[in-house]
């Protein structure tokens, strides 16, 4: 179980009291939670995590929106654990995402989809690193249950 998953819960949904919900479908998938924390980034870090949209139309956009209020940054673990989050996550777009998803559930427009996650491996590595020190992020199994799931 090492791979990672960096997921932040944009300001949308801390406003929107759904913290404990959405949580709660990653937690009831089986995966597990590494770290936590609140946090208010700045448009320097919300530039760096976004880089790969740095041309976009849409960036300054998004670093306004992910830097007007508090974020939930978290790290998730599990084996195969980023397919499945996105899986969960649903179609950036909200209007794609199927019912029953995070975002099909909760959104209605694109730049306010409430949830990031990584999208790969490596930028599951990238991410987790930007957001947290190595000490931050707490590995954890359980024998008992890790058998089951
Ligand atoms: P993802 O979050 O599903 O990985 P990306 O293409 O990586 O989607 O885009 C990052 C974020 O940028 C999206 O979650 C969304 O908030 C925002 N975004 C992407 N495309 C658009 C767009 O066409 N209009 C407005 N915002 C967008
Ligand atoms: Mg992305």
């Amino acid at each position: 179980m090492n791979e990672r998953c960096f997921v932040m819960l944009k300001p949308g949904a801390i406003n929107r009291r759904i913290v404990g919900e959405v949580i709660s479908r990653l937690e009831r998938k089986g995966l597990n939670l590494s770290a936590a924390k609140m946090m208010k980034i700045g448009p320097e870090l919300a530039k760096q995590h976004y880089a790969e949209h740095a041309k976009k139309s849409f960036f300054k956009d998004l670093v306004t929106y992910v830097t007007s209020a508090p974020v939930l940054a978290m790290v998730w673990e599990g084996d195969n654990c980023i397919a499945l989050i996105r899986k969960l996550v649903g179609a950036t777009n909200p209007a794609d995402a199927v019912p029953g998803t995070i975002r099909g559930d909760f959104c209605i427009h694109t730049g306010l989809n409430i949830i990031h996650a990584s999208d790969s491996p490596k930028s599951g590595e990238r991410e987790c690193a930007l957001f947290f020190k190595p000490e931050e992020i707490i590995s954890w199994h359980d024998e008992y249950t890790d058998k089951w799931i």
